[in-house]
């Protein structure tokens, strides 16, 4: 970078830096044990090497690992590409994590990866990992779409191309689904007890991620010592995760090479905020990850319900209609005083009233600290990201607190709200054009969506074609009044706006 005045000091390029490394990380202080673990003792197997678990999991195992020493290091799995993976075995494995407050800037280097796979491309690494006896836990970062769930039924996807291949050659499964049934099945043979820990924004992953396992190996009609042993001997704890971590950027790189004077091609950046709630459920034991800022609690499933729908909603409502406003990121949506008034509208009149709190969760104090976050501009979080994934992300959000209120005879209009800005930004109707930051949001079922929607003249129709596809929820379909509200705020964001309709909203 070219310093724009004589007084400003060069900032060194990372090029010109040492790469990240056990070498050039002598002089800085690490995140975790005192001494790297023995990989053939690693006892955590993660599944999703992306930002989310490294700059959240991983975190929280290291400060454990720093407070207490075990044999805990992580077998890390990305999904699919090698961007994550080649710079971290470059690396060491280690990485750092930058971390934007109000009150500075700081970066931290984890150290607690002690081996690496692609999904994708060696799937049997997986298996064997898990019926490896020294492997104890395995975590989970796959998103909402990994866990096969019909939004439909409720059950296993067998319609899913993913599931439908691996039922018919279970042997050689690729969906997660399909990689955790098969490798239960072999650690089944030495009966050693295991945990499976899922870490994603799913009410109940823990039961889920049970439940979809079962369903598979009963689909492949698994020998009984199998389903017994993953009912008794393997735990699916729930857990309730918390930090807001953007995609890493170019600058994450610089802004790690100007703090710690080293290069690292595999940083991610985060806010200061981290939460993790899990049940304390683990039969073949756990790091100390309650010395490592985690809440151990037998009341996950109400932490996950604040999660849900005073984070994770309203975060969605504010990406749509952040993007149909031309906004780029979160913290310039909620800037805008309508953006702001709707959002907390959502929370506070149609979810909050759904929740049954967790005790000693001060809920004015958690929505205060959340609008803060929401306002970070260094963390500049994309509309993009948050809007992207909505056909897997909007049933963990919006069908149980609408019901709720549509069954008492009460419209919530803001639920009604996210859902059309999501199709206007998504599956936009004929004709209306949602802009380059709607454009850019990406979703696995959009293709289908269109469709179903291309036969169709008006927004309303559109509106009416896509909920009673059963894209939700089946049992919000049959909710004519809740579907009509959908229908005319869509129709308001094509002729008037985005923030017309979250007036008519407001108003309702
Ligand atoms: C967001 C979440 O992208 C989204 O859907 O709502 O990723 C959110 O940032 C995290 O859940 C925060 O913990």
């Amino acid at each position: 970078a070219v310093p724009d005045n004589d007084q400003e000091v060069p900032v060194p390029s990372p090029d010109s830096l040492p790469t990240l490394g056990r070498a050039s990380a002598r002089r800085l202080p690490l995140l975790g044990a005192s001494a790297p673990q023995d990989p053939s003792r690693a006892g955590i197997i993660h599944l999703g090497l992306g930002a989310f678990h490294r700059a959240h999991g991983a975190v929280h195992t290291a400060r454990a690992l720093a407070a207490e020493e075990g044999d805990w290091g992580i077998i890390g799995f990305a999904n699919r590409s090698r961007s994550v993976v080649d710079p971290m075995r470059a690396q060491d494995g280690l990485y750092s994590v930058l971390e934007l407050a109000d009150t500075g800037t700081r970066a931290d280097v984890v150290d607690v990866h002690r081996g690496f796979g692609i999904m994708a491309e060696d799937p049997q690494a997986v298996v064997r990992e898990i019926a490896t006896a020294q492997r104890r836990i395995l975590t989970l970062t796959v998103s909402e779409g990994g866990y096969s769930v019909s939004p439909r039924t409720g059950h296993l996807d067998v319609d899913s191309a993913a599931i439908r291949r691996d039922l018919e050659d279970p042997a050689n499964p690729r969906s997660v689904i399909g990689l955790l049934a098969r490798g239960l099945a072999e650690r089944a043979a030495s009966g050693e007890p295991f945990t499976v820990l899922p870490c994603d924004n799913v009410s109940s992953a823990g039961q889920t991620a049970r439940q979809m396992v079962t369903e598979f190996l009963d689909h492949t009609s698994a020998p009984d010592d199998v389903l017994a042993y993953v009912r008794d001997q393997v735990a699916f704890p729930d857990a309730m995760v918390d930090r807001i971590v953007p995609a890493s950027t170019p600058g994450t790189s610089d802004q790690v090479a100007e703090l710690l004077g080293v290069r690292d091609d595999a940083p991610v950046r985060a806010e200061k905020f981290s939460m993790w709630v899990m049940e304390d459920h683990f039969p073949a034991g756990r790091p100390a990850w309650d010395r490592g800022g985690v809440i151990m609690s037998d009341e996950v499933s109400k932490y996950e319900q604040v999660k849900l729908r005073i984070l994770n909603g309203p975060h969605s409502l504010i990406a749509y209609l952040g993007a149909l406003d031309g906004r780029a990121t979160i913290p310039a949506s909620f800037e805008q005083d309508w953006i702001a008034e709707s959002t907390l509208a959502l929370i506070r009149d149609e979810n909050l009233p759904t929740i049954d709190l967790p005790s000693g969760l001060d809920a004015d104090g958690y929505i205060e600290d959340l609008t803060h976050r929401w306002h970070n501009h260094d963390l500049g979080h994309r509309t993009r990201q948050v809007g992207s994934d909505g056909s897997m992300r909007l049933p963990q959000r919006i069908p149980t607190p609408a019901l709720f209120h549509l069954e008492q005879g009460r419209m919530p209009a803001l639920l009604a709200l996210t859902v059309a800005a999501w199709f206007a930004c998504v599956v936009p109707p004929r004709g209306f054009e949602p802009g380059e930051q709607a454009r850019a949001m990406s979703d696995p079922d959009q293709a289908r969506l269109q469709e179903i929607a291309s036969r169709v003249d008006t927004p309303a129709q559109h509106a009416r074609a896509l909920l009673e596809s059963g894209c939700l929820s089946e049992q919000l379909a049959q909710h004519e009044d809740f579907v009509v509200a959908v229908g005319e705020l869509l129709t308001t964001i094509v002729t008037s706006g985005p923030r017309a309709a979250a007036a008519d909203a407001l108003a309702a």
